[in-house]
Formats: structure tokens, sequence, C-alpha cells
């Protein structure tokens, strides 16, 4: 393990000398932003206080912002009792600065700094959050939002990022710590929350100008939790998912998995006041509040259409992973392996809190699934063959995935992350032009840590 690591970490630098270098020519912009992690307090309702992990003492962590083409460096400091990392979510990134503990950089110590310095090659709409025991310390509070704009595409007059987490919170309005690593919850839908925010907030209203082309940016910070939302507007239109802009499409309500993002797009009209909610319950919860201000302003951009360049990689030659997902609770996975020694599912569960499999293997951060050449293209044949929906995320990338997520649309998407759901089979279409090792789990934290995660390698 140290030799690897030892490896690693000259790797590591060996990037930034021989690979950043060049990018960073004179016409770039560094954008510089200084996040520390740290134990915080946080109130969730009036008189009532919470321990939580933020960065910068935020909930959520500071919006990052930028432009494509500038250069975004973070100086990081951790100033927790455990070790951390961060992952830049759907960021076609460097893979030193993925922020995967062992596979792509040492956990970041306590009192220790790492400075994450990449290139904003694409835009959209992403977040930032823990990688180390991120089923912890997600759900303790560490992530925030990431925004890139494109300078042509800047035509939105109202623009607000709606970041959505679902809560344990216990009696006393505090993260209900006991439940951590509760063997119920890693075997069923991952931890299910009971109080939902956006942006930090209970339902929180927002002030927008009428008659004005809005952007929502939503991105589901839950642990496991798959969001609904729905507004009382009659349509919405969604013009970008995962951070790519798609031809837009019209929906009544649309679902949000852990770790995805959806744009949707709007003209405010005379109305004094749109309300969204949160709709996968019975019960509908308030989400948050858009109160519009009237304004004289007429506004000449009304429509917003679009028409992405995508090219479907040819798949004749293409390298095909299987990718045969079982386990959890009420599954059929009776043995996997485990460290290469097969075990059966009980002992799985009570002696190595392991539940989730890839192809009768329980997957770690050490899990190769497949290395391919560079340019290569992959196809991810992955079946959900267990009773539950799990939301699958590749680092490093963008993958076509011929989308069943949307009621009005059987097309190919490009998606960071895709909700799968229990016995659906399904095909990622990937171009590895990306070189390093990334990570391909569940974004139900809980069924990664338990199992369902491995990485591929692009030479
Ligand atoms: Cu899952």
């Amino acid at each position: 393990m140290t030799s690897r690591r030892q490896f690693l970490k000259t790797l590591t630098y060996g990037f930034v000398v021989t690979r950043l270098k060049p990018v960073f020519a004179e016409n770039h912009k560094i954008v510089t932003y200084n996040l520390t992690a740290k134990k915080s307090k946080f109130s969730f309702k009036e008189n009532f206080t919470s321990n939580v992990f933020l960065y910068n003492d935020l909930n959520p962590g500071p919006t990052i912002k930028g432009n494509v083409g500038d250069i975004l460096r973070v100086n990081f400091k951790n100033q927790l009792d455990e070790p951390t990392s961060i992952h830049w979510h759907g960021i076609k990134n460097i893979n030193a600065m993925d922020g995967v503990p062992y596979l792509t950089q040492d956990p970041v110590q306590p009192g220790e700094t790492f400075v994450y310095e990449f290139p904003f090659n694409h835009s959209g709409t992403y977040w930032y959050h823990a990688h180390f025991e991120s089923w912890k310390q997600v759900a303790k509070g560490l992530y925030g939002p990431l925004v890139i704009s494109n300078p042509k595409e800047s035509i939105f007059e109202n623009e607000i990022v709606i970041l959505a987490d679902d809560w344990r919170l216990n009696n006393n309005y505090e993260i209900d710590e006991k439940s951590f690593g509760s063997l119920m919850d890693w075997s069923h839908a991952g931890r299910i929350g009971n109080w939902l925010t956006i942006n930090g907030k209970k339902s929180p209203k927002y002030v927008i100008k009428n008659n004005a082309l809005t952007r929502l940016r939503f991105i589901n910070a839950s642990n496991a939790r798959v969001l609904k939302f729905g507004s009382s507007l009659k349509k919405l239109q969604i013009i970008g998912v995962d951070g790519m802009l798609v031809k837009p499409f019209f929906q009544e309500n649309f679902t949000i998995a852990p770790g995805q993002r959806i744009d949707i797009s709007f003209v405010t009209n005379n109305d004094s006041e749109v309300n969204f909610f949160e709709i996968s319950q019975k019960q509908p919860l308030k989400a948050f509040k858009l109160e519009i201000l009237k304004t004289n302003q007429i506004s000449n951009k009304k429509i917003y259409d679009f028409t992405p360049q995508n090219i479907l990689p040819n798949t004749d030659n293409a390298k095909v992973i299987y990718i045969h997902m079982q386990g959890g609770a009420m599954g059929n996975l009776t043995k996997a392996k485990i460290d290469g020694i097969e075990k059966d599912f009980r002992s799985l569960a009570t002696e190595d809190k392991k539940l989730w499999a890839f192809n009768q293997e329980i997957g770690s951060y050490e899990n190769l699934l497949v290395k391919v050449k560079r340019n290569e293209v992959i196809v991810f044949d992955v079946w959900n063959d267990s009773r539950w929906p799990h939301s699958m995320h590749l680092h490093g990338y963008h993958f076509y995935v011929r989308s069943n997520e949307f009621e009005n649309i059987n097309d190919y998407l490009l998606r960071d992350t895709y909700l799968m759901q229990p016995g659906e089979k399904s095909k990622f279409i990937v171009l590895a032009d990306n070189p390093g090792k990334w990570l391909f789990h569940c974004h139900m934290l809980e069924h990664a840590v338990s199992g369902m995660v491995g990485y591929i390698e692009v030479e």
C-alpha cells in the first residue's frame, strides 16, 4: 500500500508539473477560492442548534463560479478531526484533481492543506462534495454548488441555484448521528431523511424579476432520496441535464436522483408568485417560492432554444463491460467475492458490512472494472438486478444513455449520473478520451460504501 500511495503521490506531482503548466497560458483567468472544512453549528429550526460539518461555516458551502476557459484554484484546508477530500462532481477533470482518496490522491489529513487546480473546459451546473466517508461527511453538510457559465449563453435575467438536501434529524433538530452506519439503511434505500432544505433553508423565498427569462439550477445533494419537483406552473421546460444543455423539452414535473442536476427555464408572467413542491411522497412538501417583482420591463427573450451538437460514439469496436448489479435486502445475491474470498451473503453483511456487488464481487476503490486505451469506446452494459433504484455515477466523464427517466423523452442524453430502476437494463456509452482512474459507483452513498463501487482505468 505504501509503495502504491507513494507512486500516486509521485504521479500527482508529475501531473501538476508536466500536464497542468501548459494549460496555464496567460490568457486564462485564475479564479481563486479558499475552502476550509470544519466542525460547525447550524440551526435547522429556530431555538435549536446542530453539530454539522461545513465548508467555510456555510450551509451549503460557497457557490463556486467561473466562466468556461477559466482555471479554478481552490486552497483547501482540512480543519476536521478526520481525513477528507473534495470531489468535483460532473467535471471532466484532470485525474489527480478528482478527489478520490487512495485512487487519485492521498486523503487530506487533519490540519493539512491541498490545492485543487483545474481548467473549466465545459459550462453547466455541478457541485462539489467530500469523498472520504461521504455517507457521513456529505450527510453532515460537506458540499456546495459549482456553476460554470458560458458568456455566449448568458441570456437569463433570473438565475438561481436550487440545492436540495434531505437531512435526517432527531427530535432535537440535530443531525441524527446515532443512525450513521445503520445496516438497515445500507441494505435498503440508503439514508432517507426527514427534513428537506433548499439552499440550507426550509421553504425559502426568492424574489425575481417579472417578464424575464429565468433559469433554475437544481442539484440533489441528498445521500439517498430520489426527489421529485413539481410547481404551480403548468409545464416546466427542461434545458439542462447534469450540466449539459439539451434540446429543451417539457415536463409537468421531474425526478432528480442523488448527485444529479436538472436545469429548467421559464418566463415569469403576471402571477405574483410561483410555488415549487417536492412531490415524491403522498404528501407534497413546500419546497420554495419565487416572488415576482412587478416591473414595466418587456422581455424580448421569450423563448429559450438550443440544439446540442453531440455525436454518439460509434460502438462497432467498443469494449463492452458487463455490470451485473446485485445485493441489498430482498435481493438474489447469495454469495460474492471479497478480497478474492467467496463468502455467503449473511457473513458479508454481518462480518464485513458489505451488501452490494458488481458481477458477484464486492466493490471497493481498488476494484478495477476495465482497463482501456485512450480514445477507445466503452459500453457499460448495466443490469440493476436488485429490488432498489440506484443512481449510477461515473467520474471524469459524461456518458450517453438512452434515458427512461423522463416521460417525454426516449432518446440519448449525456449524463454523469443515471437513475436505474429495479430490474432495468441500460447501456452507458463513453468515449474514453480522458486518461486516469475514474470511479464508477452508486450515488446512494450507503450503497457505495457497502460494495457498489469500482473504477475504470484509461491509459
Ligand atoms: Cu444504489
